[in-house]
Parts: C-alpha cells; sequence; structure tokens
C-alpha cells in the first residue's frame, strides 16, 4: 500500500513512503479507537440510563497498558524517522556537487563542469547528487516530489539535499516557499537520465569549467590584484586554503569551508585573517551568488606546490 500515486523516483523515496505509510495506519488506529471509547462512553452514560458512575478504573495494569503500549509506538516511530533523516542529512562520499542559486522565480544550476541550466537540472541515474544551494534574495525551498525531498533555500548561507535518482524520466520541481507573487511559475523539472546518455548531454554543452570561470572572475573582480602571489598588496596567498584551518584576528581559529570562503568575499569584515589589515572590500550586492559558487570553485582548485597545507604567517 501507498498513500500517495506519485512515482517512486530516487532511492529513498520508498523509505520515506513506508513511513509515512505507518504513521497514517498508527495515527487512524488511535483516531479510531479514541471515537469508538468516547461513542461508547456516550451511549452508556447517557443522561437517564442506569450505570454505575462511582466507581471508575482502579485496575493499575490496565492504566499502565493504554499508557504505555501507545508510547512505545510513537517513540518507535520517532526512531526510525531519525534513521531515515539523518540518512537524507549525509551524502555519501562519491557524491557529485551541482550547485544551485533561488532567485524570483527562477532556479539556476550549475554543474562542476560549468554547465549551466534554467529551472532544469539534469542527473543521472543511480549517481548520488549533492545539491549545494543558496538564495539570491528570499527564502525558497527547493522541493521534488517524486524523490521526496524539499529544503529550504536561504540568503546568505548553503544548505545542502542529496539524492540517487533511480528512475529516468522528467520530474517536477517546485518552489514551496511563498517567495512573492511570481511564486506559483517558479517551478522547473529534474531530468533523470541514463549514465550514458548523461555524458552525452553534458558532452554536448561544452563549457569552461566552474573553477576555470572562476579564474577568469578572480581577475576581472580585481581579486587577483591584491590576492596573487607578487602582488606586492599585504594579502593571504589563497593556495591550499579550501580546508585548511585559518587562525583569525579575534584569536579564534575557523576551518575554510564553503561558508567562509561566501563570507570572505561579501563580509570580509565578518572574520579577519590573522597578521592582515582589513583592507578588503566588501563584494555584497557587486557579485551574484552564482559567480561567488565559481570563485569557491576556484579557490578550491587552487593547490599548493609540494603539497603543504596553507600558510599563514
Ligand atoms: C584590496 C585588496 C583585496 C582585494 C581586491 C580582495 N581581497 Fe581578499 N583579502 C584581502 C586581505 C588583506 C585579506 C585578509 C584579511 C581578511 O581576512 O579580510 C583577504 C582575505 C580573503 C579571503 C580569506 C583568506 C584567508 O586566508 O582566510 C578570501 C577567501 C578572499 N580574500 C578572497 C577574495 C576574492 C574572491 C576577491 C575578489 C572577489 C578578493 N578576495 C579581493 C585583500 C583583498
Ligand atoms: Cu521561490
Amino acid at each position: 500500500m501507498s498513500a500517495s500515486s506519485l512515482p517512486q523516483a530516487s532511492s529513498y523515496a520508498p523509505a520515506v513512503d513506508h513511513l509515512f505509510d505507518a504513521m497514517l495506519l498508527l495515527c487512524g488506529a488511535v483516531a479510531i479507537g479514541v471515537f469508538a471509547v468516547m461513542f461508547a462512553f456516550c451511549i452508556r452514560y447517557r443522561r437517564g440510563h442506569a450505570a454505575d458512575r462511582e466507581g471508575g478504573n482502579t485496575r493499575l495494569g490496565v492504566e499502565l497498558a493504554w499508557t504505555l503500549v501507545p508510547f512505545a509506538l510513537f517513540l518507535g516511530i520517532f526512531g526510525w524517522s531519525i534513521g531515515l533523516w539523518a540518512k537524507l542529512r549525509t551524502p555519501p562520499a562519491d557524491s557529485v556537487p551541482v550547485y544551485i542559486v533561488a532567485k524570483q522565480w527562477m532556479w539556476r544550476v550549475q554543474h562542476p563542469d560549468g554547465t549551466r541550466e534554467i529551472d532544469t537540472l539534469h542527473v543521472p541515474l543511480g549517481q548520488p547528487v549533492r545539491l549545494v544551494m543558496i538564495s539570491q534574495d528570499v527564502v525558497h525551498s527547493f522541493y521534488v516530489p517524486a524523490f521526496r525531498v524539499k529544503q529550504d533555500v536561504l540568503p546568505g548561507r548553503y544548505t545542502e539535499l542529496w539524492f540517487t535518482a533511480t528512475r529516468a524520466g522528467r520530474f517536477p520541481l517546485f518552489c514551496s516557499e511563498y517567495c512573492g507573487v511570481g511564486h506559483p511559475s517558479m517551478r522547473g523539472s529534474v531530468v533523470a537520465m541514463a549514465p550514458a546518455d548523461y555524458a552525452r548531454w553534458l558532452h554536448a554543452q561544452s563549457s569552461p569549467g566552474l573553477a576555470a570561470r572562476g579564474a577568469e572572475l578572480f581577475r576581472r573582480f580585481g581579486c587577483s590584484g591584491c590576492h596573487d602571489p607578487g602582488s606586492g598588496v599585504h594579502a593571504p596567498d589563497l593556495r591550499g586554503l579550501y580546508g585548511a584551518p585559518v587562525p583569525l584576528s579575534d584569536g579564534s581559529v575557523v576551518r575554510a569551508d564553503d561558508r567562509y570562503l561566501h563570507d570572505s568575499i561579501v563580509l570580509p569584515r565578518s572574520q579577519v585573517a590573522a597578521g592582515y589589515a582589513p583592507i578588503m572590500p566588501s563584494y555584497q550586492g557587486r557579485i551574484g551568488e552564482e559567480d561567488i559558487l565559481a570563485l569557491i570553485a576556484y579557490v578550491k582548485s587552487l593547490e599548493v606546490e609540494g603539497g603543504q597545507g596553507h600558510a599563514h604567517p
């Protein structure tokens, strides 16, 4: 039995449906039980009917049974959903990232190889895909019913979502957070393709890689004027920065993850690297989220020769 007639097009759609069905059955059974007892009591203790109204239940076993059995059942549902939730929140190590920028009222998609699309997301079957999402304006929500996934997309913060498509086809994508007058039109589709078809599709797009576009932007926005070794400006060398610990001027140490790199670009004053003057201009409102994702991809691609970690003075 399944409560919905939607296709189950992702690896955990059946698991989500089983949980939903179990909750529906359990809550339905409890509702029927409560109503049955209610009607029975209404009839038995109706006005003028001779019934014992003095005694009440004095058997402890009955009290315990009707309290603890439902409690255990609902705790079971809790444990079941926590397990599933943990799975939904933990992308497998071999998942490929795809970047989503939401804005009124469209979905902009960037693949790591630089391919970009609007309101359509192509994914290969059987490959775990990890979406890294951010909004350029208000709160949106990425919702693909056939995959049983939904995740809020927030301004100023990356949120993630992962799935493995298991069925080829085109599945509707919705924004499920009211985001202004154009909200109903903020829809698109996810196209799941056999790996060979997907490879052919990607190849036909032939775009420069995301990191290559980031390198171009790094020059266009003047970042290289300060950050290139030999620029003459006292600014950190970004090679090997990604994933490395960064000492900050307030004495704390943070890890250079996507969020840190994002905030370094739009809010450079919020976390100043130790040993540097806060001279980096804020790019808030000047660089779109898609370009920031490309810049981050570029910074990630910068390796140190000799494989050493990021060095701070
Ligand atoms: C005027 C010179 C200047 C420009 C232009 C500039 N930066 Fe910076 N940047 C700095 C300085 C100085 C720091 C270290 C102080 C701080 O953390 O704010 C820094 C810090 C950073 C950090 C954190 C590095 C670390 O080691 O923690 C990143 C990432 C970064 N910049 C990226 C960029 C990007 C991307 C651009 C272009 C969009 C850019 N910067 C433009 C001077 C600059
Ligand atoms: Cu929206």
